[in-house]
């Protein structure tokens, strides 16, 4: 089914928000960034450059603050989990009545949260495994190749907002069941992201180094249990494996944590290490290693 034109307004101009817009915007799809009012962040205001191989070139993605949005048919919001809410609440006059809002973010919990406070709105998720960062120069790397997954709980087969974007985004699927890719990348985040900021290292060395590998695989066993209590067995069955093709396929990656962390940006512990232990408290499961590092990686934040 062909999809009537839409406009997506991407919400969050950071590394895969800006990807994603150039992606849309280079098949064809109409595209604009928002940003927060008065907070333009400096690659938009010098041109914006991406970087893909050997080659570069220019991207003039419209960007607007969320202020001067006008009508939006269509918002991905692909903020930091706990910018989500409040990025959500900044444009939620200008939606369209039975526009699709899709939230794209490392972590758990924020989509319950949103649904529950406006049920009368049709959230979808997305997960990525693209990679890029914004390089000191405010160019776009975009330094690996990766899919994205859609989709709704609840919701088998894809609306037709999503046909616009699985034709302009790499290995783009609807998926039945989102939950399932949710945790997937939960469980990857978790188990590297809190320990590179715990060992300050990039995600390569927690295979390298046998201490930090012993620890990890530790973790990994603590949450393929959660996994397992999840309803996510063959997750369960797989984490170690899953984890640590990661780590050697982003050897040299410092993760999203310990660049938030370094930056003094409020890192998204809460939503990743946090969302297990809330997981596992509701179930009265013990889960220590995450709780310890929960509070270490807190106390690290130095953002507040
Ligand atoms: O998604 C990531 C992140 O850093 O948040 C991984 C996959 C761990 C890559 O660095």
């Amino acid at each position: 089914m062909i999809a009537p034109k839409e406009h997506w307004h991407v919400l969050g101009a950071g590394a895969i928000g800006c990807l994603t817009a150039s992606h849309l915007q280079h098949a064809g799809v109409s595209v604009t960034l928002l940003t927060r009012p008065g907070q333009m962040p400096e690659h938009l205001k010098a041109g914006l450059h991406l970087h893909h191989r050997q080659s570069t070139r220019q991207l003039q993605i419209p960007a607007i603050d969320t202020d001067s949005a006008e009508e939006i048919s269509a918002l991905l919001i692909t903020t930091k989990a706990m910018q989500v809410a409040d990025a959500f609440l900044s444009v939620r006059t200008q939606l369209q009545r039975d526009a699709p809002v899709v939230l794209m973010h490392n972590g758990m919990g924020v989509l319950e949260d949103l649904q529950a406070t406006f049920p009368d709105i049709r959230f979808s998720c997305a997960t990525t495994t693209e990679g890029a960062y914004i390089n000191d120069q405010a160019h776009l790397i975009y330094s690996g190749e990766g899919g994205y997954r859609f989709g709704c709980e609840g919701q088998a087969d894809a609306p037709a907002w999503f046909h616009s974007l699985q034709a302009a985004l790499p290995d783009c699927h609807w998926d039945d069941n989102i939950q399932a890719s949710l945790w997937r990348k939960l469980v990857i985040n978790a188990a590297i992201n809190p320990l590179t900021v715990l060992y300050q290292c990039r995600n390569g060395e927690l295979l390298e180094n046998e201490t930090y590998r012993r620890h990890a695989q530790l973790l990994c066993e603590e949450i393929a249990r959660l996994c397992q209590a999840a309803g996510h067995g063959q997750l369960a069955d797989q984490v170690w494996h899953i984890v640590s093709k990661v780590m050697q396929g982003t050897a040299k990656n410092q993760s999203s944590m310990l660049q938030d962390i370094r930056a003094g940006r409020p890192s998204e512990v809460d939503f990743i290490t946090g969302y297990l232990c809330r997981f596992a408290h509701q179930r009265n499961l013990d889960c220590p290693l995450n709780e310890t590092l929960l509070k270490e990686i807190r106390a690290m934040d130095n953002s507040q």
